[in-house]
């Protein structure tokens, strides 16, 4: 399935490490209530039945905020709550294999980090592609920081929207500005605030001021 440029402008990818005791299903909710236009379930120590069950309980929240819910690499969940869509990396499962497992229906997120990698990702289906890191982070630690000059000529060569990831946050994001992106996608910036609500709303405001050409 497609995904609007708009829909793509808050991607807020969710990290139980920074809950400190908070409830996930609250603090992803404050992100929809402060804006987010996208959510990742992003879990990489969770069991099957753990993953799938934290996966039906957001599905209802982002439900009822009317927002699409990707999961990170897990196509059997994604397709077992019905998420939106599933996104992969390069690493990860095979991209038309992901498309042909969740159907055209389904939002397919691609990770690129060179040109190649995203006309290939579009090809295959994807439906946006994930570049970065844009920064470095200490978020993700088997990724690596590219260009803007590379995040620039993946936008100029692919149709589908494009998201920036890694390390964005609000002494930087304007940094991004004029590369063709469509939107960010977020983790420590939004996740390690204390008030995740203001977060996002503040992320929300400077990312449309970077959008503005
Ligand atoms: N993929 C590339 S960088 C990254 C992911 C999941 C981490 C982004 O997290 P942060 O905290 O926004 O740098
Ligand atoms: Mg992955």
């Amino acid at each position: 399935m497609s995904i609007s440029k708009s829909q793509m402008k808050l991607y807020v990818v969710t990290d139980r490490s920074w809950l400190d005791g908070k409830l996930f299903t609250e603090e992803i909710e404050k992100t929809l209530q402060g804006g987010a236009t996208l959510i990742q379930l992003r879990e990489k120590n969770l069991s099957y039945d753990e993953f799938l069950k934290e996966g039906k309980e957001i599905k209802k929240i982002t439900d009822k905020y009317n927002i699409p819910l990707i999961i990170n690499d897990n196509v059997e969940i994604a397709i077992s709550i019905d998420a939106s869509g599933v996104h992969i990396g390069q690493s990860d499962m095979d991209a038309a294999e992901v498309k042909k497992l969740i159907g055209k229906d389904k939002i397919l997120g691609v990770t690129a980090k060179t040109v190649e990698q995203a006309i290939k990702a579009e090809k295959d289906g994807a439906s946006y592609i994930g570049v970065g890191a844009a920064f470095s982070t200490s978020t993700k630690l088997d990724t690596r920081v590219i260009t803007f000059e590379t995040i620039k000529n993946i936008c100029k060569s692919v149709t589908i929207p494009v998201v920036a990831i890694g390390g964005i946050d609000e002494n930087n994001i304007m940094n991004l500005k004029g590369l063709g992106i469509h939107g960010v996608a977020l983790v420590s910036s939004i996740f390690s605030k204390e008030d995740v609500l203001l977060a996002t709303k503040q992320m929300l405001e400077l990312t449309e001021c970077m959008l503005t050409q």
